[in-house]
């Protein structure tokens, strides 16, 4: 009897745990360059996104995508920037007016990977 209650108690503290440490363990968007929704002029010739927390380069990174074009690809060529807070891409090219998605992935310190998606609009 001793042992299960033991066992129980130990259960829920694990649960507890996990349901906790999402919160502060895991990197949010904080801006983006051009803002979420904008539309703009001149086509960015640097995309940035900016974080909450330090990210790990090697699982972070994003893709920017035409969705009026099926989701079409649009090379970029993303890097961490020194301080670890924000990625940064390039187009290849310039961009062409018409709607975009940046479609990101963030690893923070512990590993886990968030993702989301930002829209904007050149011309
Ligand atoms: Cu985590």
């Amino acid at each position: 009897m001793r042992n299960r209650y033991f066992g129980l108690a130990a259960l829920s503290g694990a649960t507890a745990l996990l349901a906790t440490s999402p919160a502060w363990a895991h990197a949010q968007l904080v801006s983006s360059n051009p803002a979420a929704n904008a539309a703009v002029a001149a086509a960015p010739k640097v995309i940035t996104l900016t974080f909450n927390e330090k990210l790990v380069p090697a699982f972070s990174k994003f893709e920017l995508t035409m969705p009026e074009h099926g989701g079409m690809k649009v090379p970029v060529k993303t890097t961490v920037s020194t301080d670890g807070k924000s990625i940064t891409g390039t187009p290849e090219a310039a961009l062409a007016k018409g709607a975009y998605k940046i479609v990101w992935t963030a690893a923070s310190a512990d590993g886990h990977k968030m993702n989301g998606e930002v829209a904007f609009k050149v011309g």
